[in-house]
């Protein structure tokens, strides 16, 4: 059952359906730095629910304006004066949208520029590919304002630069940006110009795999990371039994085998 996404729903996100089974789903707030109140969250949550089975072959996750996302909103925090339980169950719906991103088996690239901060790092880090370019900066500022992460951060931002950089960045706010930020793993691409335009490009590949190739990659790599390795092992070659064995790839291995498919080459 194929389900439809109705881009009209979306206030704080702008959610566009380019070709090939590329959306872009922009952060919709740039007056606010793409703060992530409550509202964007429950629109992140809406569509990765439904993306996995709407068709959706890879998203461009961008910002609008000069920076990516700023974070928590911190003025509709400070103004709610949230309990303890409130603010748990803030974060559970930050887990519950980031949760889908990572698992969902869509591929997200995230298009980074200007500031990917706090909760922006948090989000980011739920994408399956980073692109940042000369403007990008990375930081987790929350122990200078007296809080904490709760959107995943100790999980996500830990696997990508370790465990000593994450409590670095947290406790003396270390700002991370061009090569040094490539070189500690917060992107996997840097590029001069556009990062939208060169995510695009990433995405329009990533489209062009078969879309339970993808699933695959884009949830049972996360899910292993979560297992033993005797667990992981396991569960690798149950989901290759599944993908490698699908009728669409046929064709793909016929190609192979006549010579005419593409052939695996260095860089020129
Ligand atoms: C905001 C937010 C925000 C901007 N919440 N409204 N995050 C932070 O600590 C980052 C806080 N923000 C900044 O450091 C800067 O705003 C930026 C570096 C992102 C951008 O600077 P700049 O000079 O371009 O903009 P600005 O003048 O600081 O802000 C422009 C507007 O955006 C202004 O609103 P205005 O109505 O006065 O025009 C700001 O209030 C608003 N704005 N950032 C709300 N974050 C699940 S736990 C997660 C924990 C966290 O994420 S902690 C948050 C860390």
């Amino acid at each position: 059952m194929t389900l439809q996404i109705d881009s009209s729903r979306f206030t704080n996100l702008d959610v566009k359906d380019h070709d090939d089974g590329v959306w872009v789903v922009t952060l919709n707030r740039a007056e606010k730095r793409n703060a992530l109140d409550i509202a964007t969250i429950e629109e992140l949550v809406d569509f990765f629910s439904v993306a996995p089975r709407a068709g959706v072959r890879a998203v461009v996750l961008a910002g609008a304006g000069d920076h990516f996302c700023a974070g928590l909103d911190l003025i509709e925090h400070h103004d709610q004066d949230r309990s303890p339980a409130d603010f748990m169950h803030v974060c559970l719906r930050w887990h519950e949208a980031f949760n889908k991103m990572e698992y969902g088996g869509v591929p997200i690239i995230a298009a980074l520029q200007g500031a990917v901060v706090g909760g922006g790092l948090e989000l980011a880090s739920s994408a399956h590919v980073r692109v940042m370019n000369e403007t990008t900066y990375f930081a987790l500022p929350e122990g200078q304002r007296g809080l904490f992460t709760g959107g995943g951060a100790t999980i996500r931002v830990t696997d990508l630069v370790g465990k000593s950089r994450m409590i670095d960045m947290m406790l003396t706010g270390r700002v991370y940006q061009g090569q040094e930020a490539m070189e500690v793993g917060l992107a996997q691409y840097c590029v001069e110009g556009s990062v939208y335009d060169a995510a695009m490009e990433l995405a329009r590949k990533t489209a062009q795999n078969l879309p339970l190739s993808n699933f695959a990659i884009c949830s049972a790599v996360s899910h292993m990371q979560n297992m033993s390795a005797m667990d992981a092992a396991y569960a690798e070659a149950v989901v290759a039994g599944v993908v490698n064995t699908q009728p669409d790839a046929r064709a793909r291995l016929a190609a192979f085998a006549d010579k005419s498919g593409a052939r695996v080459r260095r860089n020129s």
